[in-house]
């Protein structure tokens, strides 16, 4: 992997990454409405949207500080662009080589939420803890309006409103999920350590507490009623 210092740009408005050189490693990541079952607190208007296509909801570029190569990566239920095709990837890690890998690197990229709705809940990440979960992350908003949907193991929860310029910090323990309450693509540079990981499954199962949805054309915070405590 490379370890002289190195420069790319965002190209703006979109948010993809330039490719600056061949050496370090650029994946896209692509999460379809496909990957979200069970998210969407109104599953009939998912199934609706999902029958008309399999829509992409959300776009990641990442820059992989540790390469794959050199250590592990965490993958499941992603989907990964390699040579031009989509690859599904169902492993948890794609290799172990060091426990250690990672520590001091970090990953960083932008996240590019597309604008739209699910019955009236807005399109959004899947949202995570980190599998360390004492990571942190931050988040520059680059284009777009939205918010970030927030909680802690401990069921305390925090929604902040992004629009561009804004910088957010997601502290440890604070799992994160990325919505899009506008009618452009909200495009966020994230930075956080290498050797974090992602926790999806506490989410899949629980939920968020909180829901972003549109009432009177408003983004609206309301409770979800399908979260679990965790008791
Ligand atoms: C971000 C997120 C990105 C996509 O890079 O991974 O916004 O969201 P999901 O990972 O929840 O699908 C981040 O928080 N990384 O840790
Ligand atoms: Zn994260």
């Amino acid at each position: 992997m490379r370890s002289t210092p190195f420069t790319f740009d965002i190209s703006l408005p979109g948010g993809v990454p330039t490719v600056y050189d061949g050496t370090d490693v650029l994946i896209r990541i692509v999460r379809p409405l496909s990957a979200m079952g069970g998210q969407y607190a109104d599953q009939e208007a998912y199934e609706a949207l999902l029958a008309q296509g399999d829509t992409i909801l959300y776009e990641v570029y990442e820059m992989r500080r540790p390469q794959v190569a050199d250590g592990y990566i965490e993958v499941a239920d992603e989907y990964i662009e390699v040579a031009d095709e989509y690859i599904e990837v169902t492993d948890e890690y794609i290799e172990v080589a060091d426990e250690h890998v990672g520590l001091g690197e970090l990953l960083h990229g932008t996240s590019i939420v597309h604008p739209g709705k699910v019955g009236d809940e807005y399109f959004m990440t899947k949202g995570h803890f980190h599998s360390v979960l004492d990571t942190a992350e931050v988040y520059y908003v680059l284009q777009g309006r939205g918010m970030m949907v927030m909680e802690t193991p401990e069921e305390e929860w925090a929604v902040e409103e992004l629009r561009p310029g804004r910088v957010l910090y997601v502290p440890p323990r604070w799992a994160h999920r990325s919505v899009n309450t506008g009618q452009e693509d909200l495009v966020t540079l994230f930075v956080y350590p290498g050797h974090a990981g992602h926790d999806y499954g506490t989410i899949e199962t629980r939920g968020f507490r909180k829901l972003v949805v549109e009432r009177d054309g408003q983004p609206t915070v309301v409770d979800n009623p399908r979260w679990r405590s965790q008791e």
